[in-house]
């Protein structure tokens, strides 16, 4: 092969890869763009309760009630090995465990989602509701779970109980009243596309 074929030869491979290249990056840039601008798929809030205890950024109100839970899945937890749990001790019987505040305003928009359980005792029934603000002042209900229930999962769009700001929060209220406490694990909030 002489040279001139040889270049030629080199030529071609260049070019395939500089359009492999070039179109990969065509494909690729904008997605990355948006996820370093925060535009998707951005974790606001994300705890599983596995750690420190209360977790950082978390506010919890009735700390005597509010324990980190050890145990296997599907148990005491139902991801990892711990959970975070509410139950009645004494005559306290209104306990709150509040996220860390969040931007609702960056990346997209604030899907909720967790898992919990509230079993009954003795036909004793301990209760969930969860709360969402975003001026720390004023709390909108999301939801309320008042009947017996293992382990479940929820996903709740925050967005379509609240506008959005710079500084959001979302609160778990447990009225507890001697059932087998309340349990929370696994709690995250995300952004999502096309917002
Ligand atoms: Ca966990």
């Amino acid at each position: 092969m002489d040279m001139r074929k040889t270049i030629l030869k080199d030529a071609g491979a260049l070019l395939v890869v500089a359009i492999l290249v070039s179109t990969a990056i065509f494909v690729f840039t904008p997605m990355a763009r948006l996820a370093k601008a925060g535009q998707i798929g951005q974790i606001k809030v994300q705890e599983g309760f596995e750690f420190a205890f209360p977790p950082t950024g978390w506010t919890i109100v009735g700390p005597a009630s509010i324990i980190q839970t050890t145990g296997h899945p599907g148990g005491e937890c139902q991801i990892g090995y711990h959970a975070a749990k509410m139950f009645s001790t004494g005559n306290r019987f209104f306990v709150q465990m509040g996220t860390p505040t969040f931007n609702g305003k960056k990346g997209g928009g604030n899907i909720l989602t967790f898992w919990h359980k509230q079993l009954s005792s003795n036909n004793h029934q301990d209760q969930l509701f969860v709360f969402v603000t975003n001026d720390l002042v004023n709390y909108v209900q999301i939801t309320g779970y008042t009947s017996s229930m293992d382990w479940t999962y929820e996903t709740i769009n925050l967005d379509s109980f609240i506008k959005p700001t710079k500084t959001m929060q979302v609160w778990f209220i447990a009225i507890l009243n001697y059932g087998n406490g309340v349990y929370l694990d696994e709690v995250t909030i995300t952004g999502v596309s096309g917002y």
